[in-house]
């Protein structure tokens, strides 16, 4: 049995769109997004300290990091989604897990509470626009003929490079300086698991 604990509009759509592909079936515990802070409800710390989305519960056995989730979902139910571990592509599968959160996420989360400083955080923003183009720029390089990333059919690294590629689309020059990735999201977007994810994130949302 699965649940997953989803905050609207939030990184947890990766997981509901991955569970729509692998086709389990899960529960969605919802939680709101304050509307005036943006912030998750205290109720989320009430499952984990953190107190962020997504988590999972996975027969029992609570989950955090959406990465995590996701090579944990597709070793168990999708192995076809993690390319083979002494293949080429799994060095670079097992590299875009980690940028996915943990270097692309950086500029994003920087541009967004920098924003908030208005003429005070002006001096930030050229390295933080640098940065966005740096990584932004880097991963239109990676899209291959297909439209995925890595392989030629979905990778759990597809699934987590949504988030980022995403938010690149929402700039709006993104598409025109990131044809590629906007190429990426068309391709993601267009799949009925992914549209379920969205509807499903809606109905909870
Ligand atoms: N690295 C974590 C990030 C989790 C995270 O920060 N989630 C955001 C939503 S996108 C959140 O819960 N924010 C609410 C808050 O910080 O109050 C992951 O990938 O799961």
């Amino acid at each position: 049995m699965i649940t997953v604990h989803h905050l609207n509009r939030s990184r947890s759509h990766r997981i509901l769109w991955l569970l729509e592909e692998i086709g389990q079936d899960y529960d969605v515990v919802p939680y709101q997004r304050d509307a005036k802070t943006n912030l998750a409800p205290p109720a989320l710390k009430q499952v984990h300290p953190l107190g962020k989305s997504p988590m999972i519960e996975l027969d029992g056995k609570l989950i955090v990091e959406s990465a995590a989730i996701a090579e944990i979902l597709c070793a168990r139910f999708a192995p076809q989604m993690i390319p083979a571990p002494d293949s080429d592509a799994y060095v670079q599968h097992l590299e875009l897990m980690h940028f996915a959160e943990g270097s692309v996420m950086t500029p994003i989360l920087l541009q967004l509470y920098t924003s908030r400083l208005g003429e005070a955080g002006a001096p930030l923003q050229p390295r933080i626009r640098s940065e966005l183009d740096n990584h932004f720029s880097y991963m239109n390089g990676l899209v291959r003929a297909s439209g995925h990333f890595v392989q030629d059919t979905l990778s759990a690294a597809d699934i987590m490079l949504s988030f980022p590629a995403e938010i690149a689309m929402r700039d709006p020059e993104g598409a025109t300086r990131y044809p590629e990735l906007a190429r990426f999201v068309g391709m993601i977007k267009d799949r009925p698991a992914y549209q379920r994810a969205t509807e499903k994130g809606a109905m909870n949302g």
